[in-house]
């Protein structure tokens, strides 16, 4: 049987800023399962980063952003043999709350959870958010 040929990937997150607070839900069924994670996932052929995080906050939670702006770009192999070439992006909330929309992706529901107060374990590239957010780097590479 001819094997798969692994490559790399986009990925696109969005750190979603509400009253201070970000939301977070509970990876499952891929990787980082367990794992507290933004809204996101994986870029579309010929799709913007701004529509891409657009389209994947509305298919995951319901939710409609504003003010979408870079946050960081990373070469993120921790979840080898998956490789992602992951944008970080941050918005805000605009209106009403999150439904879990994908429900056998997130387990639970979306919360929002103050930057001081983030539960564990944190999905990898929602730490290097963080780490963007405090220390303003924006390239994270490995
Ligand atoms: P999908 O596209 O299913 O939402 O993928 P994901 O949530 O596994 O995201 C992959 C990229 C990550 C690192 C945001
Ligand atoms: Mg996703």
């Amino acid at each position: 049987m001819k094997e798969k040929k692994l490559s790399p990937k986009v990925g696109v997150g969005i750190m979603i800023f509400k009253d201070g607070k970000v939301l977070l839900g509970k990876r499952q069924g891929s990787h980082g399962a367990g794992e507290y994670a933004f809204p996101g996932g994986h870029l579309e052929y010929m799709e913007s980063f701004a529509d891409c995080a657009k389209r994947e906050v509305m298919e995951e939670t319901g939710l409609e952003i504003k003010n979408i702006r870079f946050q960081y770009l990373a070469n993120v192999k921790k979840y080898a043999p998956k490789q992602y070439v992951h944008v970080g992006l941050t918005a805000h909330w605009v209106s009403n709350e999150p439904k879990n929309l994908e429900p056998e992706k997130n387990e639970g529901d979306w919360q929002w959870y103050s930057l001081s107060n983030l539960p564990k374990p944190i999905f990898e590239v929602c730490r290097l958010a963080l780490e963007a957010y405090q220390t303003g780097k924006n390239y994270f590479d490995s």
